[in-house]
């Protein structure tokens, strides 16, 4: 008897571990006020650097599966704990109300502490306390046969039953709750905003438009083109959880080493002088052939007369630029100052994984200098390392040259002949030739390539068609606009960037 009380509390435990970790994300939704998130931080901060070097190296965004995974376990393990102890208490004093109205109080307590808000806690403790309440409750009509109340009696079928169906119906409910919650949050979270004004998202609009009518008529509809779809664009956090920063209240100071601090909020940017710029960003993480690399129009305004504002006088030109997420990176003011402060994306308010309600865009560099969810911009006297400097990168430079060749990009056409086509990025160097060999760089010819455009950091496509016989070995090369031909040795992405020449077996 023992043992299966034992086991149905640690299942209602468990349902109740569960029902709170949903109920919090009911309130708040993937925010920092969510009970996982800073559990999910702290596993994050807690790894050392070249775990997670070798976590990005090997498994790449499973990774981020596997701490976001165990940072739940954690906090349903947490949350099930006080709630395993509320159902000995409703056992020990038979009252069912007493274990549920303790597990309520210590949740919230537990729920506030974690996330830091007592009345977003609520969300936690409610549900937490609806599963003890309801599956610790004690047989409610005992069968008369069963010899009274005594504990130590064999309670009746009929009891067991009841107890069993309690169990079963506390332990669906949280499950049903959870469920119901992730569909209800998920559909009422778009984030996909028309940019506030029509002669803003029609600016916007019209660059894709250009975009478009540069790009090479390439058979396979599965590759990019010119500009990624939001969707479609690639992701690099350090946090699993994005900020969730409101536009109203977000703003930017400048400080340290400045003539003048100066905070600029949201309203005062956006009515800056508005341009539409492409900009490719590539994560130096990326294996050589690997697809974090991705190009959109983005709608913002010039870093330099901000920065020209606050009189930058620190002793290294360097600054320290911070996002919401604790993200941070340094790199020199020069760079700094041809950047771009983005509030939009393909035409769209800057959606929250791309760093909502504003991210840097440094032209010709690699992602990282690219800070989301940007709220600070730290003049300094000396050089720090950022946080990828921290973990052994060094990823603040400009990007390397490459030429990609995913799969979507090798297509047999109706007449039998292959078509090779990918993309070629070299920052602001800009591309001048994309080099094809289809005998594993014997020979090579010229591949065609998307129309130039003005813009200063973007990528080119590239395309080539040949006629297959047996197997080929594909070599491709890029030559960036400053003559330089793509790095040739082989190198891993860490710590600079991977180098090399993409090589595939077709036919
Ligand atoms: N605040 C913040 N900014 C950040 C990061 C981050 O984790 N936090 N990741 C950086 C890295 S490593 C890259 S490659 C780019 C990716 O930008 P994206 O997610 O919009 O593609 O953002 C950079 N900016
Ligand atoms: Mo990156």
């Amino acid at each position: 008897m023992r043992d299966v009380t034992e086991q149905r509390n640690s299942l209602l435990a468990a349902a109740a571990g569960t029902a709170a970790v949903a109920g919090s994300y009911l309130v708040t939704g993937w925010t920092p006020s969510f009970v996982v998130r800073p559990v999910d931080q702290a596993i994050v901060n807690l790894t050392p650097g070249p775990i997670v070097t070798f976590m990005i190296e090997t498994v790449g965004d499973a990774g981020h599966l596997i701490h976001i995974a165990m940072a739940f376990a954690v906090v349903i393990g947490l949350f099930g704990a006080v709630a395993f102890a509320g159902l000995r208490l409703s056992a020990r004093t038979d009252r069912s109300l007493a274990g549920a109205a303790a597990t309520g109080l210590v949740s919230w307590l537990l729920a506030a502490a974690l996330a830091g808000g007592p009345t977003q806690a609520v969300g936690a403790a409610i549900p937490a306390a609806a599963v003890v309440a309801v599956g610790g409750l004690p047989p409610q009509a005992p069968d008369p046969a069963s010899g009274g109340d005594s504990p130590v009696a064999e309670p009746a079928a009929g009891a067991v039953d009841a107890v069993r169906r309690r169990t079963l119906g506390a332990v669906a409910g949280a499950l049903g709750f959870a469920a119901a919650t992730v569909v209800g949050r998920r559909s009422l979270g778009s984030d996909d905003g028309t940019l506030a004004d029509a002669p803003r998202s029609e600016g916007a609009a019209e660059r894709l438009r250009e975009l478009e009518s540069a790009s090479l008529a390439v058979e396979s509809d599965e590759l990019l083109g010119m500009a990624s779809p939001i969707g479609e664009f690639y992701n690099v956090d350090i946090a699993e959880f994005d900020p969730e920063v409101a536009a109203t209240e977000w703003s930017l100071t400048f400080t340290g080493e400045t003539g003048a601090e100066r905070t600029v909020t949201f309203d005062e940017l956006i009515d800056r002088p508005v341009e539409h710029r492409a900009v490719t960003l590539r994560c130096v993480g990326e294996d050589l052939n690997g697809r974090k690399l991705d190009n959109a129009v983005w709608t913002g305004t010039p870093i330099r007369p901000l920065l020209e504002s606050v009189d930058p006088q620190g002793d290294c030109d360097c600054a320290m630029l911070r996002g919401e997420d604790g993200y941070y990176v340094q790199f020199p003011v020069d760079v700094l100052a041809e950047g771009f402060l983005a509030w939009g994306m393909n035409g769209k308010e800057l959606p929250t994984g791309h760093g909502h309600p504003v991210r840097v865009l440094i032209p010709g560099h690699w992602g990282e200098t690219n800070v989301k969810w940007l709220s600070e911009i730290e003049l300094l006297n000396v050089e720090e390392d950022g946080y990828w400097e921290e973990r052994g990168w060094e990823g603040t430079g400009e990007v390397k040259t490459v030429a990609k060749l995913w799969d979507e990009g090798i297509t047999e056409l109706d007449d039998g002949r292959i078509e090779l086509a990918g993309h070629a990025y070299a920052g602001t160097r800009g591309i001048e030739r994309v080099e094809v060999s289809t005998d594993g760089g014997g020979s090579w010819s010229d591949a065609a390539l998307s129309d130039p455009l003005p813009d200063a950091d973007v990528w080119r496509q590239w395309r080539h068609v040949f006629d297959p016989d047996g197997t080929h070995e594909v070599v491709v090369r890029a030559v960036d606009g400053e003559g330089n031909r793509q790095i040739r040795e082989r190198s891993d992405p860490s710590p600079t960037g991977s180098s090399g020449w993409v090589r595939r077996t077709v036919g």
